[in-house]
């Protein structure tokens, strides 16, 4: 006699009893959520998504006559992913939002286990100050906040400076490790010359009893546009051009060749005039911040397909596991960052590159 449980309406009520019953206890099968706990291929919640600056922008603006950066402490508008409204993340790992800083305006001094990367879009005359050193921040700088530094920023020219804010948050929430506390004063005080860090740090020479000052983060705060746009320029007259990515370079942390974070990866590339790239596949989902030009980018993922037309200071999401291609008439750069150290430090990391 076989007595394999079969499924039956009388069965399946006893099931649901049973499920009733176990759920008093806080237990749950397993065998009704299996294939969506390990699914086949990623399976994101996450939405691509299009943030044009020109309608951004005005958002922006009108946020500074709203609240002050002092009130604010961070005067930013979230860049929300559609698909995860109310979560303040633009992918299940990552944060990111645009940040506006007005003449005379100081963000004061604070510090958390998040690490953070500023993208500069838009402005003249802004600094950020980690640690005792400030910075300039210039249209297409990156820079960084490392973890658990103090960290303030101000405004002292005539304009309006915004910028890119990419951060871990979400990935320090899953790990239930952030840490924050505001500091006494409202700017640190300032203990070396600005540029000492790219002089020690950023000169292809390291001290030579180097101590990483910020652990796994990379001792250089900025890795400034003037620098990144001339050897892309180079490259792309004098090197091969990847049919998939065009010129791309990733950042790096200058003491060990890897991610400028230990949780976020950042890369800039250029793509010529008249670039049709190939499509390509990757498990992290990565934020694009457009710099110059103008191009397109289409997603896919299964028969669902999006197309966004790019522009200078847009900005768009390409989630986890959703081809994408990237062409450009004119040519553009193009900034992003990824979660992709962390894939990469678990042997998860995986990219297809299709034809
Ligand atoms: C933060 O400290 C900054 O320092 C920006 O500019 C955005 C979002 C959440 C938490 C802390 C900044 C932030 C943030």
């Amino acid at each position: 006699m076989d007595l394999t449980p079969t499924r039956t309406p009388a069965n399946d009520a006893a099931r649901k009893a049973f499920y009733d019953a176990i759920a008093a206890h806080s237990m749950t099968p397993l065998w009704e959520v299996l294939h969506a706990l390990v699914p086949p291929a990623p399976a994101t919640p996450c939405q691509p998504a299009f943030w044009k600056y020109d309608a951004v922008h005005p958002y922006l603006m009108q946020s500074g006559q709203l609240i002050s950066a002092d009130e604010a402490v961070r005067r930013v508008l979230i860049l929300e992913n559609p698909a995860l409204r109310g979560q303040s993340c633009i992918t299940q790992s990552l944060y990111a939002g645009l940040q506006l800083i007005l003449p005379g305006e100081v963000a004061p001094s604070h510090r958390h286990t998040q690490s953070a990367l500023r993208f500069v879009v838009q402005g003249h005359g802004a600094y950020t100050a980690v640690d005792g050193e400030r910075t300039r921040m210039q249209p297409g700088d990156f820079i960084i906040t490392p973890s658990w530094t103090w960290h303030d920023h101000g405004c002292e020219g005539n304009e309006p400076v915004v910028w890119l804010d990419g951060l871990d948050i979400p990935m320090l929430r899953f790990f239930d490790a952030g840490f924050a506390e505001n500091g006494t004063a409202r700017q640190q005080a300032v203990t070396r010359p600005e540029g000492l860090s790219t002089h020690r740090y950023g000169a292809n020479m390291l001290p030579v009893r180097y101590e990483a000052p910020f652990g796994q983060t990379s001792p250089i705060f900025s890795y400034p546009y003037a620098r990144t746009q001339e050897t892309l320029r180079q490259l792309q007259t004098h090197a091969d051009i990847d049919a998939w990515d065009g010129t791309k370079l990733r950042y790096v942390n200058p003491a060990t060749g890897g991610s400028p974070m230990p949780t976020m990866a950042t890369f800039m590339q250029q793509l010529p005039a008249g670039f049709d790239g190939k499509p390509w596949r990757q498990t992290d989902g990565a934020v694009f911040s457009v710099v110059e030009g103008y191009g397109s980018v289409t997603l896919s993922r299964g028969e669902q397909v999006w197309t966004f037309e790019f522009g200078p200071r847009d900005h768009f999401v390409i989630p986890s596991w959703h081809t994408a291609q990237l062409r450009s008439a004119p040519g553009c750069v193009l900034f992003s960052f990824s979660d992709r150290p962390v894939h990469q430090a678990l042997g998860i990391h995986r990219e297809e590159r299709l034809s």
